[in-house]
C-alpha cells in the first residue's frame, strides 16, 4: 500500500533514501492536486481502467542494476534524469508490478513523496511537476500507460511554467 508524506528536502542524503519528514499526507490531499491513487491487484482491472480513460499505449520497464549491465554509473545517470523536476503534456498512469519506487509530486514549496509497492497505481495529471527515483532496494518493475504515443518530452522547471498545459493544470486544482 502506498505511503505518502512530505519529503524532508535534505539533499545531502542519497535521493533513494526515504527522506521522510514525518509529515503524513492523506489521499484526499493528493486528490486535491489532481493525483489519483488506486490499489489494484488484478491486471484485468488495470486494463479496464486504461480503457475507460482512453489510454492507447503502454510499456513495461524494469529498472535495476541488470538493466544497465551492472554499470552503476550508467544507472545513476539515468536515475538523475528521472529525478529532475519536470512535467508532461499528457496525463500518465504508473502501475508498480514488482519492487518499489518513489514518485515525488510538487505541492507548492514541498515535495509529496509517494512510495509505491506492488499493486499501487498512480494517475498523474498533465502539467503536474514530478520526479521519480528507485528506493534503496534499487529495483522496480512498472507498467507505464500512455494516452497516445509515449511523449517522453519532459519540460523541466522553471522553463515549463509558461506552457499552456501548466496553466491548465493550475486552474484545474
Ligand atoms: C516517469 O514518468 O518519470 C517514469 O516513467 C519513470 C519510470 S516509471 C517507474
Ligand atoms: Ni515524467
Amino acid at each position: 500500500m502506498v505511503e505518502v508524506y512530505i519529503h524532508d528536502n535534505d539533499n545531502s542524503v542519497d535521493f533513494r533514501e526515504p527522506h521522510n519528514s514525518g509529515k503524513k499526507v492523506d489521499l484526499a490531499a493528493l486528490d486535491k492536486i489532481g493525483v489519483i491513487y488506486k490499489h489494484i491487484t488484478k491486471q484485468e482491472d488495470v486494463d479496464a481502467l486504461a480503457k475507460e480513460r482512453d489510454y492507447k499505449n503502454h510499456d513495461i520497464v524494469n529498472i535495476n542494476i541488470d538493466t544497465f549491465k551492472g554499470d552503476s554509473d550508467a544507472m545513476l545517470n539515468q536515475l538523475k534524469i528521472f529525478y529532475q523536476e519536470h512535467l508532461h503534456e499528457d496525463e500518465e498512469i504508473r502501475y508498480c508490478m514488482d519492487g518499489e519506487g518513489y514518485f515525488d509530486v510538487r505541492l507548492d514549496d514541498d515535495w509529496v513523496r509517494c512510495k509505491v509497492a506492488p499493486g499501487d497505481l498512480l494517475i498523474l495529471p498533465a502539467g503536474i511537476y514530478h520526479r521519480f527515483t528507485l528506493t534503496n532496494t534499487n529495483h522496480i518493475k512498472a507498467l507505464r500507460l500512455f494516452k497516445d504515443e509515449p511523449k517522453w518530452q519532459a519540460y523541466n522547471r522553471p522553463n515549463a511554467d509558461d506552457l499552456p498545459i501548466r496553466k491548465e493544470y493550475l486552474s484545474s486544482i
